[in-house]
């Protein structure tokens, strides 16, 4: 008797002609992915956001501990606030905090300190990490909370391309006004900021482009 209980795996069980193909199809659908900051104010369901939560929320993660805590806003007093904070952040980063080197790396993204797609997004989605769970018994640790949460985020962005909406990755810094404005106890830290939501009519994404695979890999 094994000292844990296991059900069977349901495989896929596709033929090597469907695999490729399918394969190509996802690879050139997540080619076609980009961080869009021009939104539409267009709603989107909450049921569809539910939904694409529970896609992040099906990552792996460090003793299957799920460090992750998912905060959808669509509050517009809410989204108000946190765009005002972030952008009080933004400034301070953009004409102080920044060096000039991060500004030269940035200047390609067109990025500035005003961050208008915080109150035009129907959806932002705050990723929060547990580094710590509360237990009747005390405090219990996570592990590898970065890389599981990180995991968690790829999930999410990969389900909301494509579901045919558009986000940003976005990283106000430093980002503890979320815990306040949303309420989040203190084993929670906010990781991530993703507005989600349709491309404005006219948006633009900066002309920028992927490396090669020759260039990020190396078969042995
Ligand atoms: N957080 C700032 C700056 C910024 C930093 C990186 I690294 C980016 O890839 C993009 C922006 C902002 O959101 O504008």
């Amino acid at each position: 008797m094994k000292p844990f209980k296991t059900i069977p795996f349901t495989p896929l069980e596709l033929d090597v002609a469907t695999l490729s193909s399918r394969v190509e199809a996802h690879r050139k659908m997540m080619d076609a992915r980009r961080s869009v900051r021009h939104m539409s104010d267009q709603t989107v369901p909450q049921d569809v956001i539910e939904n694409l939560i529970r896609v992040g929320s099906s990552a792996p993660s460090g003793a299957h501990k799920q460090p992750w805590h998912f905060v959808a806003i669509s509050d517009p007093n809410v989204k108000a606030q946190i765009r005002a904070a972030a952008e009080e952040e933004e400034k301070a980063f953009y004409s102080e905090r920044a060096p000039q080197e991060w500004l030269e790396d940035l200047a390609p993204l067109g990025t500035d300190w005003e961050k208008e797609f915080l109150t035009t997004a129907p959806w932002l989605i705050v990723v929060f990490k547990k580094v710590y769970d509360h237990h009747p018994d005390g405090r219990k640790k996570n592990y590898y909370v970065q890389e599981s949460v990180g995991i968690a985020c790829g999930f999410l962005l990969q389900a909301i391309h494509n579901a045919g909406l558009v986000s940003l990755t976005h990283t106000p810094s430093p980002m503890n006004f979320l815990s306040e404005i949303l309420h989040r106890p203190e084993n929670e830290k906010p990781f991530l900021l993703i507005p989600v939501g349709y491309p404005a009519k006219d948006a633009e994404v900066p002309d920028i482009h992927r490396k090669d695979l020759s260039e990020v890999s190396t078969f042995i």
